[in-house]
């Protein structure tokens, strides 16, 4: 019989394969030009995703940014409406609105995704400050690269979830490089989480491509949050294997650097662990992997054949509408 942890980790070992699964089916849809527009992937950083995300409540909250689908998939988008989404249908999490970097789903507290840099900010604080007021006991994960952490937006909102003691975690997924500029040539500290300190609040740099390191941070900061204890900045130290964007061949990288990263990919180090620890046998990872595979091919051919919008749908949930509509 497996123990708790165990079932907790295999559970992370599920999502953050359908995430690389899921990112991996759109770059070959990409590729053959089936899948329109551009697209940011997020292979490499899995265990940001499903770390942070991994104990909240449905009725927690996350923002997101132009590369959501890993920060979708684990606060419970389901894979088959981000699918479709990416195929601007009808079923899509937006109603074929959205897109590829507007990704979310209100139902399960995952705000559609914002491609501003650093736009997610002020709305994580704004979210926040709301479940203060309300008394929710609700928190908020909010996501942003080392880039954002240059924006007047994370200034503002570190400063205002600080003065107000809010409920709000700040992740910054540090994968070295906003497009092509190396953050060596963005940061006079060593650590975007130095900056913690500035506005009153802890700061921790974590290995990001560590889910248990990064779910064990995130849990005493979602604990500091529901107490009232406030914000807390975290830095997860990661990389994106893959370009930027899908026109990005990663001319300002070095191989060396990339191989260097593969060795620490996110998923294998969990594989080992499991392994390692009697927590799974190879069958077993194998089974989970083939119904990731499966999960996905089904959900690709429900997308592919699902209806259009309708045209006389397309100012539908774009405006709020009525008052009496109840925000959760
Ligand atoms: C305000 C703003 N400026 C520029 C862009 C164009 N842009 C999109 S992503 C990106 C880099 C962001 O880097 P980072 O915040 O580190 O996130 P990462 O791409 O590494 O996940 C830029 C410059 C934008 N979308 N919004």
């Amino acid at each position: 019989m497996k123990t708790d942890e165990a079932v907790r980790h295999l559970r992370m070992y599920e999502m953050m394969a359908l995430i690389r699964q899921y990112e991996e089916t759109i770059y070959y849809l990409f590729l053959e030009g089936i899948m329109p527009g551009t697209i940011h992937q997020y292979q490499g950083q899995e265990a940001c995703a499903v770390g942070m995300l991994f104990d909240l409540r449905t009725t927690d909250y996350m923002t997101s940014t132009h590369r959501p689908a890993g920060h979708a998939l684990a606060k419970g988008v389901s894979v088959e409406s981000c699918l479709a989404e990416m195929f601007a249908k009808a079923s899509g999490c937006c109603r074929g609105k959205g897109g590829s970097m507007h990704l979310g789903d209100m139902a399960v507290g995952a705000v559609p995704a914002i491609a501003i840099v650093g736009g997610g900010l002020p709305i994580a604080v704004g979210i926040g400050l709301s479940c203060k007021m309300r008394r929710t006991n609700n928190v908020v994960v909010c996501f942003f690269g080392e880039g954002a952490a240059n924006e007047g937006a994370f200034h503002e909102a570190l400063n205002g979830a600080a003065i107000w003691d809010l409920p709000v975690i700040f992740a910054c997924e540090n994968n070295l490089y906003a497009a092509s500029t190396p953050i060596r040539d963005m940061l006079k500290v060593a650590h975007v989480a130095d900056r913690a300190c500035a506005y009153g609040m802890p700061g921790e740099v974590v290995d990001g491509n560590d889910v248990l390191a990064v779910n064990e941070a995130a849990q005493r900061a979602i604990a500091r949050a529901r107490q009232g204890g406030g914000p807390t900045l975290l830095e997860l130290e990661t990389y994106r294997m893959v370009g930027h964007s899908r026109s990005d061949a990663c001319g300002y990288r070095s191989r060396e650097e990339e191989g260097y990263w593969k060795s620490r990919d996110p998923i294998i180090r969990l594989r080992e662990h499991l392994l390692a620890n009697g927590e799974a046998d190879e069958r077993h990872l194998e089974t989970i992997e083939g119904m990731v595979i499966e999960r996905i091919e089904r959900a690709l051919t429900e997308a592919r054949n699902a209806r259009d919008p309708r045209p006389e749908d397309a100012l539908k949930d774009v405006y709020f509408e009525g008052v009496n509509r109840t925000w959760q």
